[in-house]
Order: C-alpha cells, then sequence, then structure tokens
C-alpha cells in the first residue's frame, strides 16, 4: 500500500488548512463536506469524529491508509476522541497540535489531551499559518515502525517534535 495518511480532529481543529499546507496550496480551506483524497492524504469533515454515528466511516477509510493524524486545536479546551480511541485502529499513529501561533493556544493542554487518545507515538506542534512545525510530517508518514519513528525524533532534536509513550 502507498503510503498515506487520514486526518482526524474535531470540527474547524484546522485539518484541512494543515492538507493544503502540506501539499504546498495557498488557498484557503472550506467546510469540509465529505472525505477528501488528495495525494498523499485522506481528509475529514470534523463530523466524523464528532458524532459516533460517523465511526464506522473513519474505521472503513482507516483501511485505506498507513497512519492517521489524530489532531488538537491547541485553542481549543476539550477533546474529540475517545479516551484510548487509536487503540482501536491498528494503523501508525501521529499526534498533530494545531494553531500554537494562537494567542489563546495552550500547548500543554493539547499534549496532555493527545496522551489520552495515543497510547504511543510522535506528537508535532504546528502552525499552518506560521509554517512551524509542519515540515515534520510528511518524512513522519515515510517511516512505519515505533523504533525507526522514535530515532528520527530523537534525530531531529526539534522543539516542534516530541515521542510519546506511555
Ligand atoms: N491561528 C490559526 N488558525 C488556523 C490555523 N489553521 C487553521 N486555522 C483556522 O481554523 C479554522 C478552521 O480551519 P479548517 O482547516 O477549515 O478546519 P477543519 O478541521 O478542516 O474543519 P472541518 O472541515 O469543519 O472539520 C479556519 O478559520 C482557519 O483559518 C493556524 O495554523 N493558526
Ligand atoms: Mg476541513
Amino acid at each position: 500500500m502507498k503510503n498515506r495518511v487520514m486526518i482526524i480532529g474535531g470540527v474547524q481543529a484546522g485539518k484541512s488548512t494543515l492538507m493544503n499546507t502540506l501539499l504546498g496550496k495557498e488557498s484557503s480551506a472550506n467546510k469540509t463536506q465529505a472525505l477528501v483524497y488528495e495525494d498523499w492524504i485522506v481528509d475529514t469533515p470534523g463530523e466524523y469524529i464528532e458524532n459516533p454515528m460517523y465511526y464506522r466511516n473513519i474505521m472503513a477509510t482507516s483501511l485505506e491508509v498507513t497512519h492517521v493524524i489524530y489532531l488538537q486545536d491547541a485553542t481549543s479546551s476539550r477533546s474529540v476522541f475517545p479516551p484510548q480511541f487509536s487503540l482501536g485502529i491498528p494503523k501508525i499513529q501521529i499526534g498533530v497540535i494545531t494553531k500554537i501561533d494562537a494567542p489563546d493556544a495552550d500547548v500543554e493542554r493539547a499534549t496532555g489531551l493527545l496522551k489520552n487518545v495515543m497510547t504511543q507515538g510522535p506528537i508535532v506542534k504546528t502552525s499552518s499559518w506560521k509554517k512551524l512545525g509542519v515540515e515534520w510530517i510528511a518524512p513522519l508518514i515515510q517511516l512505519h515502525t515505533h523504533e525507526e519513528i522514535q530515532q528520527f525524533v530523537k534525530d531531529c532534536d526539534s522543539p516542534y517534535l516530541m515521542y510519546c509513550s506511555q
């Protein structure tokens, strides 16, 4: 299977903006109404994770990808994911925190929320607007084992990239 990542996260959390940034598109994102497949990314509507009725769409789509991004908005005090949600999806997990540029961003809080969702994996702190941290995401989608990813995070030694294990 070609390396491909599905992005899941809350409504207005910054998924589509992140996808555009990763694909080098300058256009601003509109509300996502359905699954969007573009190159190595699958973008999902925030409703898919906010409404359990749509969980099966997420599960079905996960069969088509190698990696899943669990996305947490740094300006939001709540997580849209059920605890340990990633346990149900046997794919390489990547945590991404968005909007770290925002005045009301709380990166520590977002990190804590993601740790409740992911069992282990990298967490990337990003701002699509300011182009911070986003450069680490594409290389992570090329890696397939926890060991490789852990080593990569260590070698990068970036303030925007950390590894969480529990
Ligand atoms: N401050 C800040 N705002 C951002 C950033 N990225 C996205 N936003 C804003 O967040 C809002 C939602 O962005 P989208 O990318 O459409 O969010 P989404 O997760 O795709 O939303 P749905 O498609 O509704 O699920 C927009 O107003 C964006 O401009 C960022 O890096 N920093
Ligand atoms: Mg969207």
